[in-house]
């Protein structure tokens, strides 16, 4: 049986009691005012690109744990994105990362349309030795005119690859920073990184974006370049109007209010986008609502508040432990229900206790939305798109991983394999 079929037969299985459970989520919210079917159809109109690096095992520092059947290539990648499609109707585009998954663009566009996706975000990657420079101590900030020539031009052949496959946007994030008090300048190493990205900017068509991704700390163990929000915005302010702020959910230290720092770049015009995940101690790359479900559903109350335009949605995550098409099905789902519910928040009331400071009504509003229990439409949103009502039951039904398990050269496991 081919994957539709799959998904028919799995499908049968639970529609009754979707269309049950369904109904009766559907008359309690109408008692709330809210139309089932138009919080559907926004459910299904929600979209996350899934990172084609996420599709292997990832790993730490430590080691990596090869699975079974990984993707050898990025044709591979593809196929494996196309199943998650398929499968949830929740990720139409793929974030692909540069040179890792470099092919002829003509190759890489068939094989996105033989599987149903398209491209979003490009990664430029000037975090390990790609080229003849070595960017042990730095990229687009090296002290080395001809090391950050050679990263500079490595992101203008990124946007090249990228406007060849449809994609409209650049995201850098550099790995630059010091380990030890006084081995950088960190005014000069900032100024350069500045001068190395206007020369990127300049490459950038007029109807794409360049994304700003900071990160708090790692490689670098003592200071880092783009460390956190407020360099993003001033990168981002100084760069010009088609640079924006990206927001990996796990690059703040601990604790770090980041539905706040959300709210902010909305208020500077400035948020570009997410890299969703999840984490518990630092950039951890777990599965995007596994440890702080509640942080996601406050990210997502700030954007539906405010709806800004044009934000691009990525997973950004590594899969250690789990299959990576199950860890990224369920991410995007985590993702479209944190959606949802925010989409749920009765706007109107929590104004008005927000206004009359009344602290805890406005607080059990919000968790009223987020207490809601929105899996019926998000299952109903992938019965109507002929997607699977259960996805990872209908994967492993599918029998996909061991099949391409058969085919595909083994990977070895070996050393770090941080993704
Ligand atoms: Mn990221």
């Amino acid at each position: 049986m081919d994957m539709k079929q799959i998904i028919e037969a799995e499908n049968a299985k639970a529609e009754a009691d979707l269309r049950r459970d369904y109904d009766a989520l559907g008359e309690k919210l109408a008692r709330r005012g809210v139309d089932i079917a138009a919080l559907t159809r926004k459910a299904a109109a929600f979209g996350v690109a899934v990172p084609s690096w996420g599709t292997g095992t990832g790993g730490t520092r430590f080691a990596r744990f090869p699975g079974q059947g990984e993707p050898a290539n990025i044709f591979d990648k593809l196929d494996d994105c196309g199943v998650i499609h398929a499968l949830t109707a929740a990720t139409p585009a793929v974030s692909l990362h540069i040179p890792w998954d470099k092919a002829d663009p003509a190759d890489l566009l068939a094989k996105a349309e033989e599987v149903g996706v398209t491209f979003d975000a490009m990664n430029s990657n000037t975090f390990q030795d790609t080229g003849t420079l070595s960017y042990k101590f730095g990229s687009l900030s090296h002290t080395d005119a001809a090391t950050r020539r050679q990263a500079i031009e490595h992101n203008i052949e990124c946007i090249e690859i990228g406007r060849a496959i449809g994609s409209k946007a650049l995201t850098v994030w550099i790995g630059d920073g010091s380990n030890f008090p006084g081995q950088t300048n960190m005014a000069r190493q900032f100024e350069r990184y500045l001068a190395s990205m206007k020369e990127v900017y300049k490459a950038l068509p007029d109807d794409w974006r360049i994304f700003s991704e900071h990160k708090i700390y790692e490689p670098a163990f003592y200071s880092t370049v783009v460390q956190d929000w407020g360099t993003s915005l001033l990168t981002a302010q100084e760069l010009g109007e088609k640079a924006m702020c990206l927001v990996d959910l796990g690059h703040h230290a601990p604790n770090v209010n980041i539905e706040m720092i959300v709210s902010r770049l909305i208020h500077a015009g400035k948020l570009g986008g997410f890299h969703f995940n999840d984490s518990k101690y630092g950039d951890d790359d777990l599965d995007a609502g596994t440890i702080e479900p509640y942080r996601l559903f406050l990210v997502f109350n700030e954007l539906v508040d405010a709806d800004p335009a044009g934000l691009s949605h990525m997973i950004d995550q590594s899969h250690n432990v789990t299959d990576p098409i199950e860890s990224l099905m369920i991410s995007a789902m985590e993702i479209q229900r944190a959606f949802v519910q925010a989409t749920l928040v009765d706007r109107a009331a929590l104004a008005g206790y927000q206004q009359d400071n009344d602290a805890l009504m406005a607080s059990a509003t919000l968790r009223a939305a987020f207490r809601t229990d929105v899996e019926p439409i998000l299952q109903m949103a992938r019965l109507q798109a002929g997607a699977a009502v259960d996805p990872v039951a209908a994967f492993r039904a599918s029998g996909y991983r061991a099949r391409v398990a058969a085919q595909r050269p083994v990977s070895t496991g070996g050393g770090g394999g941080i993704v």
